[in-house]
């Protein structure tokens, strides 16, 4: 989120699409029914079902899933065409006068620069126009064709009513009603927020999705307000955490790029991640990029890291290629891997393609899960009825099972969705043998570094020199760990503007990452959250909840990355001279010689506005990107259908088949043939989940297994009518790739859509059963589901696919 739950309290407008915040987010979700009840502000839902969220909603429009960036693309339409935008801030927090590369063009649904063998873009031209001075060019009147305004103006003006409503099927009045709600909003003191998860994530064009949505919120003016955003509402409790310490095998900690085969040394490394500024007077906050990862360095390697061996670059790994989920699938069904550590992770349930991740796991020479329950995972190899088909006789893989404690066994930290770090508190040992995951790792850890001090081996240092500074090896505090993560002074930290000034001394907790130094003097596990455990102690444990300001800043409770700042890009709440948009709502404000007010400034506290510095200092612009080139599918979204498309041609582009579906998602080989086709599997099937389970391990649970017990799918009366379908009835779902049988419910919740001519019956899947808990056993849904994923960040395709349904 750029924002955080209790801001959406302040809100004028909510927008649930792309989740169903009310069965998903149920605890966050009451921000919403307070906005609604103190500022009577609106809730629009727009999802292919009438859902929870829906209920509670001041207008709901249906929509066909995978179709979210044709009905975006039309509310900018709308804003563009209609003058519905925030022009001041648009015109001076935006790079909607940047002047783009001449040769840049749009054609027939492909970007310039398309390659398809590769299935991916050269971007050459997807630039900006640089002058003498070394900065881009601009035009302030927004009038020159090629600057970014008017490409996109050019670019949405296809995006009609008519051929939004013919492409997602909500109707056009119902269309037409969200884009002049949305449009109010364009007042500089009026606010839109936007609550969204996997409805938008889960596509081939996911990423796309949400840009979407952030060209939108740009338009408007709402990005840095209280009560706006782009507000992702995260999974697990804790998956903000994990993503925010490098979940993902592109970004270090703190979202640091990975170094790759082509970056040779450290000076490569970091040469290609320390941007110039792109314009004068620019924060340009990345180009303290050495910095954070010196300090990084220094938290994985002490001592052993010195200025002579480039901080130990060369024991960091080098990507030589993908290493998503599905890049780890494919290469294990492909049989290069040999063993895999599954800790906190059943996928067998949760990875697209249950057959091929089975076969996969069955190529494995060992798996070791780490995790409190017998899962899914854990018994791939064993038969299961009709629910798992398998023949252990062929299976060599073995299997080691470690049982975990749960979180609540252990004390650490959560962070929520709004970037807040909460510590918790242990409240019960574990049961029998269990362990916690700390003290796993570490005996893991200190076995492996036992066998490569006495063999030796190819590159035995990376493990050797990793410092383990903890009091009990075997069994590091959590405590240590988040000192560590926070960072401290290893020399003293000098201060730049006094060089006779101490700011730290060798030994102590640094106070945030402004402290961070590339010399080797700091070290810091996780730039970001630097500060989190200053010398006042742990900032995360904090739990005052004192609210001076009434916006539900509490900024005395827990600490908010980055800076204990609550709400990201704040200074573009302010107008051009520093005086907020919305004086009811001041995030921050120019005091006259300091930013002040509610929140960490997201600015150089001493930047008077007359020095021009802009609100987005992480990018070296210093404004927001209406135009992006570092996307792989295009520098401005457009619509592309799902891999798995009930039409058989992309309405926007009904001529090239080249542009049905996004020409850049990647597809394993093999697999373009395990995806279906309309006239086989005519129905639009989503997955979601239910209130009552979390999904794969309540099912272990007795009173979530009361509350739903088995497997079901939705469809709508029409459908039912149709396939002579009843409530109750069993009938089986088949995709390309497998069937799954489930109970029948015939709800009006779900419509069918009149989408290109044709009716568009959707399938509704709950995602939460299998064959291993107190549930009645069942087929686990992702055994339907196909194994592609988004362009840029590869999260599967799982919300949008084809189906088949008949009863049994
Ligand atoms: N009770 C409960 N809460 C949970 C979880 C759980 O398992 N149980 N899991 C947690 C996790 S890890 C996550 S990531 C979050 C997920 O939170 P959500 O994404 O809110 O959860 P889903 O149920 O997957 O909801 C997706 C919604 O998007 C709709 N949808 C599907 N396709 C489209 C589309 O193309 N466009 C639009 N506009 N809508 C679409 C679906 O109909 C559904 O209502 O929930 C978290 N909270
Ligand atoms: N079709 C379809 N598939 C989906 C989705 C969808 O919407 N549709 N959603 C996707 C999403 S967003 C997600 S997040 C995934 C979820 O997929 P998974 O993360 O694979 O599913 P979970 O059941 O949450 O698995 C978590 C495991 O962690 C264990 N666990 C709990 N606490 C601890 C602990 O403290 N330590 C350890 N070691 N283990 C612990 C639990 O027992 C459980 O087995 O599913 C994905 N798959
Ligand atoms: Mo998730």
């Amino acid at each position: 989120m750029t924002n955080h739950w209790v801001d959406l309290k302040n809100s004028d407008l909510v927008i649930v699409m792309g989740g169903n915040a009310a069965e998903a987010h149920p605890c966050g979700f009451k921000w919403v029914i307070e906005a609604k009840k103190d500022r009577k502000a609106k809730l629009i839902v727009v999802d292919p079902r009438y859902t929870r969220s829906a209920a509670v909603s001041d207008f709901y429009a249906p929509i066909r899933a995978g179709s979210d960036i044709a009905f975006l693309g039309g509310v900018i339409n709308y804003l563009l065409s209609n003058n519905k935008i925030h022009l001041e801030y648009v015109k001076n927090y935006t790079n909607a006068a940047f002047l783009i590369d001449e040769g840049f063009k749009f054609e027939d649904g492909l970007f310039s620069g398309y390659n398809g063998e590769k299935r991916s873009y050269g971007k050459d031209t997807w630039k900006y126009q640089m002058g003498k001075d070394g900065f881009a060019m601009v035009d302030p009147t927004l009038e020159s064709p090629n600057c970014v305004f008017q490409l996109m103006k050019k670019h949405y003006s296809r995006y009609t009513p008519e051929l939004v409503s013919k492409t997602t099927g909500t109707p056009q009045d119902a269309f037409l009603k969200i884009c002049e709600m949305m449009a109010e909003t364009a007042a500089p003191d009026k606010t839109m927020t936007i609550c969204y998860a996997l409805g938008w994530t889960e596509h081939s064009v996911g990423s796309q999705n949400i840009r979407t949505m952030a060209l939108i919120q740009l338009l408007l003016g709402n990005m840095g307000m209280a009560g706006g955003g782009i507000n992702a509402l995260r999974g697990h409790a804790n998956v903000q955490g994990i993503t925010d310490m490098c979940l993902y095998s592109e970004v270090l900690p703190g979202y640091l790029s990975a170094p790759t085969d082509a970056d040779v040394d450290r000076k490569t490394y970091l040469e290609k991640r320390t941007p110039k500024p792109l314009r004068p007077s620019q924060m340009n906050f990345p180009q303290n990029f050495p910095k954070w990862f010196t300090s990084l360095q220094k938290a994985w390697y002490g001592a052993a890291a010195t200025d002579k061996n480039d901080y130990g670059y060369d024991w960091l790994p080098k990507k030589d290629g993908a290493y998503d989920t599905l890049a780890i699938f494919e290469r294990m069904h492909q049989g290069k891997m040999s063993g895999f550590v599954c800790q906190g992770f059943n996928p067998l349930a949760s990875v697209a393609n249950k057959k091929k991740v089975g076969d996969a796991l069955a190529k494995l020479k060992y798996l070791v899960i780490i995790d409190p329950l017998a899962t899914d995972t854990s018994e791939f190899w064993k038969p299961h009825g009709e629910f798992n088909e398998v023949d252990p006789a062929k299976i060599q893989t073995e299997v080691f099972r470690l049982p975990a404690n749960l979180f609540a066994e252990e004390s650490g930290s959560f962070t929520s969705s709004g970037r807040v770090i909460q510590w918790h508190w242990k409240a019960a040992d574990g049961p029998g043998e269990s362990k916690g995951d700390i003290e796993i790792l570490a005996a893991l850890f200190l076995k492996l570094k036992a066998m490569y001090a006495k063999d030796g081996g190819k590159l035995p240092e990376p493990i050797l020199n990793l410092t383990w500074p903890y009091r009990q090896p075997a069994k590091p505090a959590p405590e240590e760990l988040l000192m560590e993560i926070s960072g401290k002074a290893l020399g003293e930290v000098l201060d730049p503007k006094d060089k006779t000034k101490v700011l730290v001394k060798p030994g102590e907790q640094i106070a945030g990452f402004a402290q961070l130094r590339d010399d080797g003097s700091t070290q810091c596990g996780n730039w970001i959250y630097g500060g989190s455990w200053s010398q006042a102690g742990n900032l995360t444990a904090r739990r005052d909840n004192s609210d001076p300001s009434g916006l539900g800043q509490t900024l005395n409770w827990g600490f908010a990355w980055p800076a204990n700042r609550r709400i990201l890009y704040n200074r573009a709440s302010c107008d051009m001279a520093g005086k907020p948009w919305d004086p009811k709502r001041a995030v921050i404000r120019w005091t006259g010689t300091a930013w002040g007010g509610n929140d960490v400034p997201d600015m150089r506290p001493d930047a008077a506005p007359e020095e021009g510095v802009m609100p987005f200092i992480m990018t070296p612009e210093g404004v927001a990107r209406l135009f992006a080139p570092a996307m792989a599918d295009g520098p401005f979204p457009e619509h592309y259908e799902p891999f798995e498309t009930p039409l058989d041609r992309n309405p926007f582009h009904p001529n090239n088949p080249k542009a049905i579906s996004n020409p850049a998602a990647r597809v394993y080989k093999g697999d373009m043939e395990t995806f279906g086709k309309a006239k086989d599997f005519p129905y639009v099937a989503t997955t979601y989940r239910l209130v009552e389970h979390f999904h794969y391990w309540t099912k272990h649970s007795k009173i979530n297994a009361v509350l739903q017990p088995e497997q079901f799918v939705e469809i709508g009366e029409e459908l039912a009518k149709e396939k002579g379908i009843a409530a109750g009835d069993r009938v089986k779902v088949r995709s390309n790739r497998g069937f799954i049988k489930a109970v029948a419910v015939v709800t009006k919740r779900i419509k069918t859509l009149d989408v290109d001519g044709k009716k568009v019956h959707t399938v509704g899947i709950p995602i939460h059963f299998g064959f291993k808990g107190v549930t009645k056993p069942g087929f686990i849904t992702n055994t339907l589901t196909p194994f592609v994923g988004d362009a840029n960040c590869q999260t599967p395709e799982f919300k949008a696919f084809l189906v088949n349904i008949e009863k049994i």
